[in-house]
């Protein structure tokens, strides 16, 4: 039997994942937009008082410099109406630029409207407003999960705000200002308890390094990589539009894995260890599992990165 990337999914099929993710996504996109405004306002303050979110570079900004401005200007009224326009993800110019937007942009014009909500520039969540029982449920659900889960629903929702005529998914974005990639003298290397795999090792130090072509380099042309609760990202020239997209600044700190030979020369590799933003920095580590498929020729078939259910799941290395 040849591998395909469906069959591959499937590999160290007992990786336990953070399906409280998915969950409390679905029903926060069931709210009303007020409540969901309120929630993201009230889960966000919370998490500021044990995290610190790090402010976007200001060159990566320019893009939604004009939409923010043009909020600024309004009157109150019509600033919360842009607002759940975004929620309710309404058919309007303003929608259409925000959807336009990469991830980190789309995070940043947040973080910049949340910081002028806080300053009273922009108008403010009402002082005692009340979230429905259902918005109070889901705000609870979100308590209840780990720093690294909680910002990641923060990022999902966010993610799929505003109006996108395109098909998701699809990486046609307003492209941001990438970063060389490390000079080779200042790289780190890591090391993984029980993993010698040049091609794995090659992708993580790579990836630290922001040297995205030369991870790229490491798939087979029609590889994959499969992100956390996404479909895999297919081929060479897909992978690398989205890690120019979404993984500048990334910190990869693999601890630990297992790799063991499969059919037809094939190599399985299953690594876990803790993946940091830079939006969070070091005050947040997402427990993660990187789960490979190398083919006979040592190049990258498939790959998925996996968010863990728990800390518990670092030491799953079990092939079933
Ligand atoms: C203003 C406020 C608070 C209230 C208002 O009512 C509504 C909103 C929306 C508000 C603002 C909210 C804000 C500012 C939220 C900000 C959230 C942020 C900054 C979240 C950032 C999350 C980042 C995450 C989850 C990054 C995860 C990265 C991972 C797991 C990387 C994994 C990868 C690895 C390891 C690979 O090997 C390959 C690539 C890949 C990326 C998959």
């Amino acid at each position: 039997m040849s591998f395909t990337i469906q069959s591959a999914q499937s590999i160290f099929p007992g990786t336990l994942v953070a399906d409280i993710v998915p969950t409390v996504v679905e029903s926060f996109s069931q709210l009303n937009a007020e409540d969901q405004l309120a929630l993201l306002w009230f889960a966000y303050t919370e998490m500021g008082r044990s995290i610190t979110v790090a402010a976007p570079g200001a060159a990566n900004m320019i893009l939604a410099q004009g939409l923010l401005e043009q909020i600024k200007q309004m009157p109150f009224e019509a600033q919360t109406q842009v607002m759940y326009d975004l929620a309710n993800r309404a058919d309007t110019p303003l929608c259409r630029s925000y959807a336009s937007f990469t991830v980190n942009i789309k995070l940043g014009f947040w973080y910049q409207l949340g910081e002028w909500m806080a300053q009273g520039i922009v108008a403010p969540i009402p002082e005692g407003y009340k979230l429905s029982s259902k918005a109070a449920d889901v705000l609870q659900a979100i308590r209840n999960a780990d720093s690294g889960q909680q910002i990641t629903i923060l990022r999902n929702t966010v993610v799929n705000m505003g109006f996108d005529p395109n098909a998701p998914g699809s990486y046609k974005k307003v492209s941001e200002p990438v970063s060389p990639p490390i000079a080779p003298a200042f790289r780190t290397k890591v090391t993984i308890e029980g993993i010698n795999d040049a091609t794995v090792l090659g992708y993580i130090n790579n990836m630290n390094a922001n040297d995205f072509d030369a991870a790229v380099a490491l798939f087979r042309s029609e590889g994959a990589l499969q992100p956390p609760f996404e479909r895999p990202i297919v081929g060479q020239e897909a992978i690398r539009a989205y890690m120019r997209e979404e993984c500048q600044g990334l910190k990869m700190i693999p601890e630990r894995g297992i790799s063991e030979p499969v059919e037809d020369g094939y190599t399985q590799v299953k690594v876990t260890g803790k993946v940091q933003t830079p939006w969070f920095g070091a005050s947040v580590g997402m427990n993660i599992a990187w789960r490979f498929l190398i083919d006979p020729q040592g190049k990258i078939f498939f790959v998925a990165i996996d968010l863990l259910a728990s800390p518990k799941e670092l030491l799953n290395l079990v092939r079933k």
